[in-house]
């Protein structure tokens, strides 16, 4: 179904994907492809779990955590061409780089700075992801920065008449900034090769959702001519249908669109963050009830792609590997001193008096 300008389309799942109907062969996904989604979720999951961890255990200077956006970034991410499309995420977007192709083990060299960091070198900061081999955009530090270059990208994808496209994800804080404006504008105008999603957890840090938008972020779409889209971004399937929907639109000249998934951060805003003062435990724990990963565990077990036995399994398989990755970051080499200053002056200055 393709939304008109401007149209609300809206998830029927409600948090919880339809057990015992085979959704996924209607959107064109196989087995293996699903298999494949829920170990991307996990090792998500896994590689939070452990780097939150390794923050309060001294090792990790500062992390964003992504647990409970898995769905959406997983699911939106399904629908790009790896190799050819390009990538403009933002800090929560861990799940999101695994699929466009970064390893746990690269995740993790950014992460303490090691110089095998694709994104940098070790001088990023961490969630900065970015890798010139997979088409990952690395971001900028202020919030909503990475979707003009994201639109930029894509007018120079229309120039250059190819037939790659650009998606870019951010917050609904995000939606707030003069550049999340701009960008929209000009993807509406010229009608770029666009796909945006917006990953609604309805929290910028502290301030939430109602102190941000005041009306529905899918609805400012009118605005700039684009179509709005509206789903529920704890179901991966869903996120994938809207976003595919939306990248096929794109590829085919039909323009920009954005999309909003509504979701939840099950922990802080980052490790230098304590939500414990703006909202309440019942309302984290509700929210853990719409987990997209045990959501899509019942999906899978009630298709009878993957059952209990199995589903245990993949999850010690994904646990082992994010551990080797993690093995693998801590024994690499930080960047040599020497290059501290490399593509940082085209020649060196003096030394300061
Ligand atoms: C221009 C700018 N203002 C403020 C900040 C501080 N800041 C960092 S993340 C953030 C919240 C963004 O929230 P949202 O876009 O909803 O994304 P979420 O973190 O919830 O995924 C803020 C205010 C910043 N980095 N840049
Ligand atoms: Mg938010």
């Amino acid at each position: 179904m393709v939304p008109s300008k401007g149209n609300r389309v809206r998830s029927t799942m409600g948090g919880e994907l339809s057990e015992g109907k085979d959704r996924h062969t209607e959107l064109g996904l196989k087995e293996e492809d699903l298999v494949d989604m829920y170990r991307y979720m996990l090792t998500a999951r896994f590689c939070d779990e452990r780097q939150w961890a390794l923050n309060r255990q001294g090792k990790a200077p500062f992390v964003v955590p992504v647990s409970g956006h898995e769905g959406a970034q997983v699911g939106s991410a399904w629908a790009f061409e790896k190799g050819k499309d390009v990538f403009c995420p933002y800090y929560r977007d861990l799940a999101l780089v695994l699929v466009a192709g970064l390893t746990p083990a690269e995740v993790f060299m950014g992460l303490f700075g090691k110089a095998a960091d694709p994104s940098s070198g070790g001088r990023q900061m961490p969630a900065h992801w970015g890798s010139r081999a997979r088409n990952i955009i690395t971001g900028s530090s202020p919030i909503a920065t990475q979707v003009l270059h994201a639109a930029g990208i894509a007018l120079a994808k229309k120039i250059k008449k190819s037939d790659a496209i650009v998606g870019t994800w951010f917050g609904e804080g995000g939606t707030s900034e003069g550049d999340w404006h701009g960008a929209m504008n000009m993807a509406g105008i010229h009608q770029l090769p666009l796909v945006l999603v917006c990953e609604n957890n309805q929290y910028a840090i502290s301030v939430h959702e109602s102190k941000q938008v005041a009306g529905r972020v899918f609805r400012r779409a009118e605005g700039y001519g684009m179509p709005g889209i509206e789903g529920d971004g704890n179901d991966v399937l869903e996120s994938y249908r809207l976003t595919k929907e939306a990248v096929d639109r794109a590829r085919s000249g039909g323009g920009p669109s954005l999309i909003e998934l509504r979701t939840y951060r099950f922990y802080s805003h980052t490790s230098d963050d304590d939500d414990r003062t703006y909202r309440s435990k019942e309302e984290v724990e509700a929210a853990k009830k719409k987990d997209p990963i045990p959501a899509f565990e019942r999906y899978l077990s009630s298709v009878e792609v993957l059952d209990e036995h199995r589903i245990a399994e993949i999850r010690e398989e994904v646990k082992t590997a994010v551990a080797e990755g993690v093995k693998a970051a801590e024994e690499a080499d930080f960047p040599d001193p020497a290059t501290a200053m490399n593509n940082v002056y085209a020649d060196l200055p003096g030394e300061v008096e």
